[in-house]
């Protein structure tokens, strides 16, 4: 993405905010698990939607007050010692190149600077990124900041910013759309590698790591960590140890997603371990196949996921009354219990509200499962879609989905 692009959209966010208001996005922080051990740095995904930068301990702040808009990029000062360790810091200049932004300072100004805005009741909302806590685990960083700007700043009101980023975000712009597409075209290579690459007796890790490979070697990340779940391992939604053998007779359900510059690929694909479907798990997997091209066939702007996600509902209650699976509509839940469909973007599960109708623009995923604990059988099959002004376009189509065409793809195994 150019300069351009992030500073359209700090533009559109400082529309939204109402005088009198700050916004502050800080970037992330690198964490500790133990001893100097730390967590790989994420970015935070709003700071980078607006900047275009990858760094740690950075904060932008927008401000708006008496006729002035203002935004502000606050960066560490480069450490000569530090870069000896970690590498080359960004300075003012790179940081203006990438992100368009004019207004930098040291962290060492910020404060006051704001503190100055603060005593001139110029400023009497500050919108911050408030985020929900995992029960019993500490508090994070985002509402750290924000408690501790209600502490120094008293008359100041703390107001959550992601209405407002989320508003931003749903809808994809073509430039985001293209990095999308780019993300889903490695992910599909690295799920045909995968797929080709799939027999009996091989880990389930196996299969997360020759996924990852491929990824890895166009210069991607994976999106998430890899779900490898072959036989009953795959009615655990999120099951992540992939540490199983996978069995000749069983199926292997694979949640595995991509991350190139940043643009989610997220899919599932549900295959036969040793290349070919008996009668029962082709039965089963051809409803999920026709929840998933049903609910394709549907997805148009106006409809909320907790429509679509109804509709699925309805769709299961007859089929699997059908298959004898059922008896009653009620009885769906046993084997459906999870939602058809999240927001894609810069997140996995990128930010969305259920209950917002869709709109052109937004990319989604449409994942169907159902989950048999009885026959050892999860299935799961997720495509990427972008809503479109009359319905939606499949990013995903090229990764096979049908019992013929992953049939016909694992014949032509890589590996003996
Ligand atoms: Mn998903």
């Amino acid at each position: 993405m150019d300069r351009k692009f992030y500073t359209n959209n700090r533009n559109n966010l400082l529309q939204k905010l109402p005088q009198g208001s700050m916004a502050l996005i800080p970037s992330g922080a690198v964490l500790n698990y133990s001893l100097d051990g730390s967590y790989p740095f994420e970015i935070n995904r709003d700071f980078y939607y607006f900047t275009g930068i990858e760094y740690q301990n950075m904060t932008l702040v927008f401000m708006k007050y008496t006729d002035t808009e203002r935004v502000v990029l606050s960066i560490p000062r480069v450490d000569p010692t530090q870069e000896k360790w970690t590498g080359k810091m960004f300075t003012k200049k790179e940081c203006a190149y990438i992100s368009g932004i004019d207004e930098i300072v040291y962290n060492d100004e910020l404060d006051d600077m704001i503190y100055s805005l603060m005593a001139n009741f110029r400023i009497n909302t500050a919108y911050m990124l408030l985020e929900n806590t995992r029960k019993g685990m500490p508090d994070t960083l985002n509402n750290y900041i924000a408690h501790d700007y209600k502490r120094r700043y008293p008359l100041c009101e703390i107001k959550d910013l992601t209405p407002m980023t989320m508003a931003l975000r749903l809808v994809k712009s073509p430039e985001e759309i293209e990095a999308t597409k780019e993300s889903v075209r490695i992910c599909a290579q690295a799920f045909e590698h995968t797929m080709k690459n799939t027999r009996p007796g091989m880990m389930e890790y196996e299969n997360a790591a020759n996924f990852e490979y491929v990824v890895r070697k166009n210069g991607g990340k994976v999106a998430f960590e890899s779900i490898v779940a072959s036989g009953k391992n795959g009615t655990v939604l999120h099951y992540v140890t992939n540490n199983n053998v996978m069995q000749d007779g069983e199926m292997v359900l694979m949640d595995m997603g991509s991350n190139v510059g940043h643009y989610i690929a997220d899919v599932t694909r549900t295959i036969p371990v040793n290349g070919v479907f008996d009668e029962r798990q082709k039965e089963i997997y051809n409803i999920v196949l026709a929840g998933n091209e049903y609910i394709i066939s549907v997805a148009k702007p106006g409809l909320t996921t907790t429509q679509l996600n109804k509709m699925l509902i309805g769709f299961y209650a007859e089929k699997l009354t059908e298959a004898g699976l059922i008896e009653e509509k009620t009885e769906v839940g046993e084997y459906y219990y999870h939602g058809v469909s999240h927001s894609i973007g810069l997140n996995v599960h990128d930010i969305h509200n259920k209950d917002i109708p869709l709109m052109p623009g937004m990319i989604i995923s449409v994942e169907p499962g159902l989950y048999i604990e009885k026959y050892s059988l999860g299935i799961r099959i997720e495509d990427d879609v972008l809503i479109t002004e009359d319905g939606c376009e499949v990013l995903t189509h090229m990764i096979p989905k049908t019992v013929e065409d992953i049939e016909e793809l694992m014949a032509n195994k890589e590996i003996e």
